[in-house]
């Protein structure tokens, strides 16, 4: 396979000549193909297969124990103007980047096989959906793509129709943490990706595409590129609605996005259409309306059971592909939290020693087709999306955050979005549970000025009066003595009921500083084990640590200078007046 596309043939030509890979190959998409990268993988060790017995076509990937997560300190967005890609965001002189990296790429696929892959963000039908073409050196990151996004003959045919594509260059390398660059040029719809083969960092259709090149398309463009889930909640009456909602990495999407309405909710339904990435559009109507670019899960493992997710828990028994998870003395998958099995080998391969901390790593990851999700939505497909009712912000906040509340209109909830701050996790590389900001949870993937992303968002009120309502949640909220106020999981939908039914003006609440909060009889907490007590914790908005808040999100303001829209100052300092 090749390509009539001249600036792709020119392109992949100069990438070969740089690299120097032995070998070129198309990659097509096929099952047949999908099968070849298997067994290359299972020869040379890069994989291991798991009990084919009770996890059929399931594999093991144990990644340098130093290459494990995201690495936030060496993505860069190189525009020409540092202004553009902002505080927010590492930079770096284009010009000093590409030279930096050309070395670094100068005959690093000798003896190697380069991949090409064409894929494509969104259904292939979709006005909306975007394509790229990935050249890789890494058999397990071209399996992750057929997994994760529609590859192969079919996008290639589209990109060869379109006539443009978002170039990726990724490259193993040493694996030396020293010498890793993730690095964007969006001005020249550009990704080069050195040092790591993990996640984020390596699959560049999601985060480095689908986030911080769209991103900034987007902003071009008139629409929005979300780290969102997109869930659909049918009620008993048969009606559904959409809801796309953004918590920074490790803060519930997956969850929430194929969520199992608990015993009490009967007649509801859960329909998952994303569970990390949204794009979003007006539609003719002036309705937002969603489409997910990808095609598949990279899912955090850990906590994974039948109780929190048991969707989750099924689709991954079958064709799936681990990475950091333990084993068993069976040759079964072992994380924390699992509720089965005794790990008996460690995700580094060593004898489990309780001693030595997690038997899975914290971010261990299993990739897998959407298709195989129990409540994958039927327009999960729809080449025009799904409108959306509401959109939420959260994040994971031991205090202050009450369980849910709602923004007072379009650029209040902007102002709430940019206030989201949260405790960091195990997906990006430092230290874990330290509190940060994280506006939108859209910190490391936002490919611009955060001032003008905000500029953007603010925006959408000109040109729609028929935009989505903005909320607030906190599954995460603890007791002084440290435990979770919520239950959480497929409890969550009691919260998402409430939402729907503001959406809907059917649901009560009273008016705070922070916007709208439901009372304690407007939530259906029945048959839960919540006390009224816990509730009112729960929902407490405290002056006083409010006011902090506000102070702290101010000051953090500060830094974007000129290019902080005055509507936010403003908005800001109406909900500083109104705490008094
Ligand atoms: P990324 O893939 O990194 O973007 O993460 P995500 O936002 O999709 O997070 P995910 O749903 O995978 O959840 C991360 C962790 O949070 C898992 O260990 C979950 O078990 C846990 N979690 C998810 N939802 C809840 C909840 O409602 N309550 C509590 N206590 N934990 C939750
Ligand atoms: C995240 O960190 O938000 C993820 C995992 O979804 S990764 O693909 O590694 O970015
Ligand atoms: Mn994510």
């Amino acid at each position: 396979m090749t390509t009539r596309l001249k600036s792709l043939g020119d392109w992949i030509a100069e990438v070969a000549e740089l690299t120097q890979p032995d070998k070129i190959h198309w990659c097509d998409g096929s099952e047949q193909e999908y099968r070849a990268l298997i067994d290359l993988m299972l020869a040379n060790g890069t994989l291991i297969e798991l009990n084919q017995k009770t996890y059929p076509n399931c594999y093991l990937h144990r990644s340098d124990p130093q290459d494990v997560a995201r690495v936030e300190h060496l993505t860069y967005v190189c525009t020409t103007n540092q202004e553009d890609a902002g505080p927010n965001n590492n930079w770096m002189p284009p010009d000093e980047a590409k030279a930096l990296l050309t070395e670094c790429f100068r005959g690093s696929m000798r003896g190697r096989t380069m991949y090409v892959i064409p894929y494509c963000m969104g259904p292939l039908d979709s006005p909306y959906a975007r394509c790229g073409v990935e050249v890789t050196d890494s058999p397990y990151v071209a399996a992750n793509m057929h997994l994760m996004t529609r590859m192969g003959k079919a996008a290639l045919e589209r990109i060869e129709r379109d006539g443009t594509f978002v170039k990726g260059l990724h490259c193993t390398g040493e694996l030396d943490p020293e010498r890793r660059y993730i690095m964007h040029f969006p001005e020249e719809l550009l990704i080069m990706s050195y040092g790591s083969g993990y996640g984020g960092n390596a699959l560049l259709g999601k985060k480095c595409h689908a986030l911080r090149i769209a991103s900034w398309q987007a902003r071009d463009e008139g629409w929005l590129a979300e780290h969102m889930l997109i869930v659909g909640i049918e009620n008993p009456r048969g009606e559904t609605h959409y809801i796309a909602a953004a918590f920074p990495s490790a803060c519930g999407k997956t969850n929430l996005a194929m969520l199992i309405p608990p015993e009490s909710h009967k007649g509801w339904k859960v329909w998952t259409l994303g569970d990390d990435i949204a794009w979003l559009h007006l539609g003719e109507d002036g309705r937002l309306r969603a489409i997910n670019p990808e095609a598949g899960y990279f899912g955090v493992v850990p906590g994974t059971n039948r109780q929190t997710n048991r969707n989750a828990f099924e689709m991954i028994t079958h064709d799936t592909i681990f990475t950091n998870v333990a084993l068993t003395a069976d040759n079964e998958p072992w994380w924390e939290e699992k509720n089965e099995g005794v790990p008996v080998i460690d995700w580094l391969g060593k004898p489990y020693e309780p001693g030595n901390g997690p038997a899975a790593h914290p971010n261990s990851r299993f990739t897998v087709s959407a298709k195989q999700n129990p409540s994958y939505s039927s327009l999960a497909e729809a080449p025009e999306g799904v409108p959306i009712s509401a959109l939420i912000f959260g994040g994971r906040r031991r205090e202050l955050a009450p369980l849910v509340y709602e923004a007072k209109d379009w650029a209040h909830g902007v102002l709430v979005g940019a206030s989201v701050a949260s405790e960091t996790t195990a997906a990006a590389t430092g230290k874990v549970g330290i509190v940060r900001r994280d506006p939108m949870a859209m910190k490391p993937f936002c490919g611009y000025n955060f001032g003008d992303y905000w500029a953007h968002w603010l925006s959408f009120a000109e040109r729609s009066s028929r935009l989505p309502k903005i909320f607030h949640v906190n599954w995460f909220r603890r007791s002084p003595d440290g435990k979770f106020l919520w239950p959480g999981f497929g409890e969550n939908l009691r919260v998402l009921r409430w939402i729907i039914e503001r959406c809907e003006n059917r649901a009560g609440a009273v008016e705070t500083p922070i916007g709208y909060l439901p009372r304690p009889e407007d939530l259906d907490v029945s048959g839960l084990d919540v006390s009224p007590q816990t509730l009112e914790q729960l929902l407490a908005v405290e002056p006083e640590q409010w006011r902090n808040e506000m102070k702290d999100l101010g000051a953090y303001f500060e830094q974007f200078g000129d290019r902080l829209p005055k509507r936010l100052r403003e908005e800001h300092r109406r909900v500083v007046e109104a705490l008094g």
